[in-house]
């Protein structure tokens, strides 16, 4: 699988399925999510609702993964996952890498070929974006999906970007 960073607005980008940073209630909040329920219309919230009343009563666990439609966003699909909250006394990195891996399956499920994932945690939830980045990435470089062949990590403005350029050089 292809691994790209771009600076930019997960929103914007042309691609099979953008993951969503979400929260477990499925029903919209601030930040990356905020912004997909904005310029992706009612029928992504409509949706989310449906699964709140069926598959995902207590909401979505953190870490998993559920796709419903992009709406009026130029993707096909919104996956959307819910990220740890940054805790400096437990370490739950493996939450935040659960979240690339099932959206990933997720994006495998749908026949996804292209993918774009914002940085996970690292806005409202707090994740330090060098660590957040390097989770992303140790689950994208070691992950061998079926459909998948471009993943994307869209990072939001130009001091993240450039955070992620270094941790990806290492
Ligand atoms: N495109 C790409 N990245 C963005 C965008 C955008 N349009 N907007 C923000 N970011 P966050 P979290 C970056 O807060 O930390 C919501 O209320 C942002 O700068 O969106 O997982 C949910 O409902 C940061 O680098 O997600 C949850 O309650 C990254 O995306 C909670 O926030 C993630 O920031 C989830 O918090």
């Amino acid at each position: 699988m292809e691994i790209s960073l771009v600076e930019g607005d997960i929103t914007t980008q042309r691609v099979d399925a953008i993951v969503n940073a979400a929260n477990s209630s499925l029903l919209g909040g601030g930040g990356v999510d905020g912004a997909i329920h904005r310029r992706g219309g009612p029928a992504i919230l409509a949706e989310c609702r449906a699964l709140r009343a069926s598959r995902y009563g207590r909401g979505l666990p953190t870490g998993q993964a559920v796709a419903t439609t992009a709406g009026n966003l130029p993707a096909r699909w919104v996956i959307h996952t819910v990220g740890p909250v940054w805790s400096a006394t437990e370490d739950r990195a493996a939450l935040l890498r659960d979240c690339y891996a099932n959206s990933l399956r997720v994006a495998d499920e749908l026949a996804a070929t292209t993918v774009a994932f914002p940085l996970v945690s690292a806005g409202i939830y707090g994740w330090p974006v060098d660590d957040a980045v390097r989770q992303a990435l140790t689950v994208l470089r070691t992950a061998a999906p079926a459909t998948v062949t471009q993943a994307r990590l869209v990072l939001f403005g130009a001091d993240t970007h450039r955070i992620a350029e270094q941790v990806l050089a290492g």
